[in-house]
């Protein structure tokens, strides 16, 4: 399987709880490579144009307010089968169904807040790594 690349964001509450340091090890251990990564904070626009596929869903709103609230981790992970491979490493999107040792049985609170993003697609990936790096801070 040849090497490729997804998108994540250590959401706010990963980042209020403290979590950063305990899921990017989960990361690294599980065999990803963090080729871009950095703290930043999503725009109300920025959340509404990331999230837009979502805009016409009833937790829109919620889901604006919530990536907003505070910084996140942005990163691209280098692995074979990211994409596919970091779903099964998150989990669920509702952590009350996630399986036992993944980051969001571990991490997550709620389907609402549920700390991590993981793209769905290798498409998504490189349009997601896109909106949030330039060029040059991709390794
Ligand atoms: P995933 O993050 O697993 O790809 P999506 O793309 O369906 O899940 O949802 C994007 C984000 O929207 C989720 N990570 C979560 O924060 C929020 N979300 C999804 N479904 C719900 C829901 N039923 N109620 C509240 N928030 C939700």
């Amino acid at each position: 399987m040849a090497k490729n690349r997804t998108f994540t964001m250590l959401k706010p509450d990963a980042v209020e709880n403290g979590n950063i340091g305990a899921i990017l090890e989960l990361i690294n251990t599980s065999g990803f490579i963090i080729v871009a990564m950095k703290l930043t904070q999503m725009s109300r626009k920025d959340a509404e144009t990331f999230y837009a596929v979502h805009n016409e869903r009833p937790f829109f709103g919620e889901l604006v307010e919530y990536m907003t609230r505070g910084p996140i981790v942005a990163a691209v992970l280098e692995k074979d089968n990211a994409v596919e491979d970091f779903r099964t490493l998150i989990g669920a999107t509702n952590p009350a169904e996630a399986a036992e040792g993944t980051i969001r049985k571990k991490y997550a609170a709620s389907i609402g807040e549920n700390a991590v993003h993981g793209s769905d697609s290798d498409e998504n990936a490189a349009i997601e790594a896109a909106f949030h790096f330039a060029g040059r801070e991709l390794f």
